[in-house]
């Protein structure tokens, strides 16, 4: 005779799913891009666990959008071919040998990487780049970055096509130019750029930190944009940490709901922002 032992994980997992209604319920048709970093990739498994939380946001009736990174991948490239490299703020200066090592790594090698673990899951994800149905198309950023691009008009539709059919677009941080160049684009300001043309209700900015920190070096959990300008004008906000607090003041700027970082690294960290009171990181809102 086959007997039931009431297991204490199953009555927690069950109480978990029932915890997560309202917010289940928040996120219906909402847009969520996850900017993913190349340092927040780690291993095959924290791959699988990315793509599975990310086939459960859609599932759960969240059209999830996939923007990602790729520089220590590039730089491993780039390095084989004995190419050098550097970066001026935060961004790489790119040469014409340059680009064609960032289009080959990024729309190559990453996007698939991620298109497939999603897929892999049970998901249906549609590996872009920038360039794709004009998606974005950029300006130089500065003549001295060579071919760096900042986003000039966007044109979301295909994302909306690819909402409708249930599909996940994953987005490689390229443009085309107007002149038929190829731009790179730093991986922050494309999820920006995206998130606000789409006006998204969340955009997660994965990183390989726990949040922004405060003077005392503690995670602050919740922050308006005027706080944000306050602590880089004070210094607390610095290094690294710019460029993701200027991506998220640009897109809520843009029309973003709210923008969060948080460390890509912990396990299912964008289902503990999304579907738990906890929430992850740091959230900041207009
Ligand atoms: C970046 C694009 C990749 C990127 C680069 O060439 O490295 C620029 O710097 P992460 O992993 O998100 O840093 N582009 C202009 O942003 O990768």
């Amino acid at each position: 005779m086959k007997t039931r032992q009431m297991n204490r994980d199953w009555i927690s997992t069950a109480a978990t799913l029932s915890s997560a209604l309202p917010y289940l319920q928040r996120y219906t048709g909402a847009i969520v891009v996850i900017k993913l970093g190349g340092h927040a990739m780690g291993s095959d498994d924290a791959m699988d666990s990315f793509a599975r939380d990310i086939v459960l946001m859609q599932q759960v009736g969240v059209n999830p959008v996939i923007v990602h990174g790729g520089g220590p991948m590039i730089n491993a490239l780039l390095k084989k071919l004995d190419i050098k490299s550097e970066f001026v703020n935060g961004k790489r200066v790119t040469d014409t040998a340059t680009v064609e090592v960032v289009e080959m790594v990024l729309s190559g090698l990453v996007n698939k990487r991620i298109v497939q673990a999603i897929n892999r899951q049970g998901g249906r994800a549609v590996g872009i780049s920038g360039k794709d149905a004009n998606l974005m198309v950029c300006d130089q950023t500065d003549p001295s970055l060579g071919f760096v691009g900042t986003p000039a008009e966007m044109d979301v539709k295909l994302l909306h096509t690819l909402f409708e059919r249930d599909m996940i677009p994953v987005i490689a941080p390229l443009g085309a130019g107007r002149d038929g160049e190829t731009f790179n684009v730093n991986g922050d300001t494309a999820a920006g750029a995206i998130a606000g043309a789409l006006k998204a209700d969340r955009l997660l900015l994965l990183t390989d930190v726990s949040g922004v920190k405060n003077a005392e070096g503690a995670v602050v959990t919740e922050l308006k944009t005027e706080q944000i300008r306050q602590m880089t004008r004070d210094g607390v906000i610095a290094g690294g940490m710019i460029p993701k607090t200027e991506t998220a003041l640009d897109a809520i700027e843009g029309g973003v709901r709210a923008a969060v970082i948080l460390d890509g690294r912990a396990p299912n960290a964008c289902l503990l922002e999304l579907f738990t009171e906890h929430g992850a990181g740091s959230i900041i809102r207009p």
